[in-house]
């Protein structure tokens, strides 16, 4: 089963990883280096069985990203509660108002002045992946700003029109505006690769919580992958997801005992019920998952 690769990343971690003190504060054991590879042929997806993962979650964040928002309210209004705490302690810092998170997170939903002012996040993967910033520098000495890069639209383009370049790439890191996001992008290089028919991808993850951040991450990827994939007629190929620094956080230890106690089963698939005229109109409804029996969910707080 393609999911033990998941749980051995995991026990290597925890047996032989390198104990840290990282920014969050919470502490970590990590490694340098990782590769997991996930065959998407027959509708195979990379969605954990050894506990639920919520990849409808996943799946609106993914939506999303491809509309190029960077504000949490069309999140918050579906329920997705996975940005929410960003905004929330911008607020507190920046006005010393000691307001509960879930107040916060209701008067996003309420207040649609309220939500431009303090729901965005800056330019994070939405921004950076339909909207690259560009700046074309002035005969004067001046620069002003230059149309923006739809680089999603521009990977769809070329895999249709050149599908054996090495330069189909989608990336979130803009250096330059790293400081105005409120987290730098973790998922931050997508870039395919087609060989016959299939349409392979590999990511590249900076930082990886390997207990939360993960399952949702290689349900994204393959996601996206399958989107692209169907949208410019290839069949799904192969998922390889390459980490940097791949990390459990000590306080998941246990979340970690309990799904390392536990065996995959069954084998989900996705299947796409549609296929929208642009890879930037799909919607919640048209991925339907099928063959999906997890074992029960497992809770651990998020390290912020
Ligand atoms: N993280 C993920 N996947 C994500 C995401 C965050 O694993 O998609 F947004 C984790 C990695 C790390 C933390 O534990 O969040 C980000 O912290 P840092 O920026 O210090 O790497």
């Amino acid at each position: 089963h393609p999911e033990w690769q998941y749980l051995e990343l995991m026990r290597q971690i925890w047996e032989q990883g390198s104990e840290r003190v990282d920014r969050t504060g919470v502490g970590t054991r990590s490694i340098c280096g990782a590769m997991l590879r996930f065959d998407l042929a027959d509708g195979a997806m990379p969605l954990l069985t050894t506990k639920r993962v919520y990849w409808k979650t996943a799946t609106r964040e993914m939506l999303w990203f491809l509309t190029g928002e960077t504000n949490i309210r069309p999140l918050v209004l579906q329920g997705v509660k996975i940005w929410n705490e960003w905004p929330h302690a911008r607020y507190v810092k920046e006005t010393g108002q000691d307001i509960a998170l879930d107040d916060f997170v209701q008067r996003i939903a309420d207040d649609e002045e309220f939500a431009m002012r303090w729901g965005d996040l800056g330019p994070v993967y939405g921004k950076q992946w339909v909207d690259w910033p560009t700046y074309r520098y002035r005969k004067d000495g001046l620069f002003e700003k230059g149309e923006g890069i739809n680089q999603v639209a521009q990977v769809v383009e070329s895999l249709r029109s050149n599908p054996g370049s090495r330069r189909h790439i989608i990336e979130g890191w803009n250096v330059a505006e790293l400081d105005q996001m409120a987290l730098p992008p973790c998922h931050k290089t997508y870039q395919f690769h087609v060989a016959g028919d299939r349409l392979n991808c590999v990511l590249y993850q900076r930082s990886c919580d390997v207990a939360l951040g993960l399952p949702f991450n290689l349900w994204s990827a393959a996601l996206l992958q399958r989107m692209i994939a169907q949208q410019t007629d290839f069949e799904p190929g192969e998922l390889v997801w390459m980490g940097g620094d791949v990390h459990l956080y000590l306080n998941h230890e246990h979340l970690i005992t309990e799904q390392l106690a536990r065996e995959p089963q069954g084998h989900p698939v996705l299947e796409i019920a549609r296929r929208p005229d642009s890879i930037f109109d799909y919607r919640i409804e048209d991925f339907v998952v099928q063959n999906y029996t997890p074992h029960g969910p497992i809770k651990a707080p998020v390290a912020v």
